[in-house]
């Protein structure tokens, strides 16, 4: 489906208006887009810069990329799928979910694919968004922006890497037509992303070696595929999966404890991992490299059966020395020792504590978020920023989770943000701006509830953390809570006026 935006990105010279702008469509944007239809809001519009829904996973096309939240939780309350086909969905299945769920929902009307947006300014005479996209301009009185934390690849700054011969790939900026059969391929990195490309790869490369910065802590994966039953029984009954979603997301929550509250409580998830870990790899050597010297849980919890197979197969590599420089064929070590390597997989992780869209999104007094940001990000509930009216942040900061599913996140944020178009409308409201004090208060509340957390305490260095050790990123404590803070719109927090 195409808009006037689209079809006419060149001939169009008027700004095209409308009451909300949301930037993005992964689960955030769709989320509050098909939010908005249901208030009955159809003066809006979603700028997405990729040429379809998805986001993230319309983004993650690497080999063996899958969701290490099982489906029945990492999906809309609202729109369950009863035919997953295995409990941990993989990328093309949740792609396809969330494609039919924009269909479904009747938003994709509503979207300019293409749309790169290069810019947005707060008008304070007009009292709306100036958005500038690479197809054109859009005035918004309200922007929503549903950009993602994990959307911009990070790039390892590694001495050379620019004069590498051969191919170089970010898993996030995967080329399927590369064809890595037999090929001698270095792979940097071993979090999430790494764990799930490098078993995806091994079988094919002729020898696949993974430079290490830091182990992770991997447990088993309980992934499986479902059964014809189970999906019957989930068309039929739809409250069982519902069941099913609550246990998942009780049991989850129950991490949430010793990763916010006591570390203490880790140590069984810890010793799982150590025992996950002696049962895969038995030599003693390879054993030491691969062990953690961090508690569990201050870097992401990684879920894999496959990984430590893969690493110890005889055509597969770790290595830990570091990377001293990449030359046109090689990857050279700080040992002094070269790797003659065909491809480069960057496995590196993304833009998330010094956010692209940041740079892009400018204020009342002609400051950028990144700008009024530079002691690090802060906001009222994740959502707004002091001197950024009619601003709506969706997975900004301290919003991101590690033991649970994001979807539940963002659907809290979401609800939030239609509150307070809600009362915009009802109060008859042009502007709605958070205040300083409230979000200085909500900063101390992060501080506050970050200290004695695994990822500060942990003894491991993080993209949760930002340059000046604090945690920005993520949110410090039960998941339910943040809905509970997010529930209602805290109108007191904010100043608004009318026309
Ligand atoms: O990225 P990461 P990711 N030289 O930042 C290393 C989500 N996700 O793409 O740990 C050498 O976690 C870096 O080393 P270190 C999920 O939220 C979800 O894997 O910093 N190494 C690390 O090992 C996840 O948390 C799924 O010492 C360098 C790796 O690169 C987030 O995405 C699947 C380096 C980066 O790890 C990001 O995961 C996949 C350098 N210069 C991803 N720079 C699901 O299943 C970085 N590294 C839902």
């Amino acid at each position: 489906m195409t808009s006037t935006l689209e079809s006419q990105p060149q001939q169009r010279e008027e700004t095209r208006e409308v009451r909300v702008a949301v930037i993005g469509s992964g689960f955030a944007g769709l989320g509050m887009a098909i939010r908005m239809r249901e208030m009955g809001i159809e003066d809006f519009v979603v700028l997405e810069r990729g040429p379809d829904v998805g986001g993230t996973w319309r983004d993650n096309t690497y080999p063996g990329a899958a969701c290490d939240v099982q489906s029945n939780l990492y999906s809309f309350s609202f729109a369950p799928n009863p035919d997953w086909p295995r409990t941990y969905s993989e990328q093309p299945e949740i792609l396809a979910y969330l494609q039919g769920v924009a269909a479904r929902y009747d938003v994709l009307r509503h979207h300019v694919f293409g749309a790169d947006v290069t810019g947005a300014q707060w008008d304070a005479e007009a009292r709306r968004w100036r958005v500038q996209t690479s197809t054109g301009e859009v005035s918004a009185r309200v922007l929503v922006s549903a950009a993602g934390a994990l959307a911009d690849p990070s790039y390892p700054d590694i001495p050379g890497i620019e004069d590498f011969a051969g191919t170089v790939m970010h898993s996030a900026r995967w080329d399927a037509a590369h064809d890595l059969t037999g090929e001698r391929v270095a792979v940097i990195g071993t979090g999430a992303s790494a764990i799930q490309v490098v078993p995806a790869i091994q079988p094919v490369a002729g020898s696949v070696t993974v430079y290490q910065r830091t182990p992770p802590w991997v447990i088993p994966r309980g992934d499986r595929p479902t059964t014809p039953l189970e999906r019957r029984l989930y068309r039929r009954v739809p409250g069982l999966q519902k069941a099913v979603r609550g246990v998942l997301y009780a049991s989850r929550e129950f991490l949430a404890v010793g990763i916010t509250k006591n570390p203490r409580f880790l140590a069984p998830v810890q010793k799982l991992a150590r025992t996950h870990l002696e049962r895969q790899v038995r030599d003693p050597q390879v054993r030491a490299t691969l062990t953690p010297d961090y508690t569990i849980g201050c870097k992401r919890i990684l879920i894999s059966n496959d990984w430590y197979p893969a690493v110890t197969a005889p055509n597969a590599e770790v290595v830990n020395a570091g990377i001293a420089e990449v030359r046109p064929h090689s990857v050279v070590t700080r040992d002094g020792v070269e790797r003659p390597t065909d491809t480069l997989v960057l496995a590196t992780g993304f833009h998330v504590t010094d956010l692209p869209i940041a740079h892009r999104i400018t204020g009342k007094d002609g400051r950028t978020l990144a700008d009024v940001w530079t002691d690090g990000m802060a906001t009222n509930r994740g959502s707004t920023v002091a001197g950024f009216p009619n601003l709506f942040l969706l997975v900004g900061p301290n919003v991101g989770v590690g033991h649970t599913s994001m979807v539940y996140m963002i659907e809290s944020q979401v609800a939030y943000v239609a509150n307070a178009l809600q009362a915009m409308d009802d109060e008859g409201l042009v502007t709605l701006e958070t205040t300083q004090a409230a979000q200085d208060a909500y900063r101390a509340l992060i501080a506050e509830r970050s200290a004695g957390t695994v990822w500060l305490d942990g003894g491991c260095g993080s993209w949760y953390l930002d340059e000046h050790g604090h945690n920005t990123t993520l949110w410090p404590d039960f998941t339910f809570r943040f809905r509970r803070l997010t529930r209602t719109l805290d109108r007191d927090n904010y100043v608004g006026t009318t026309a």
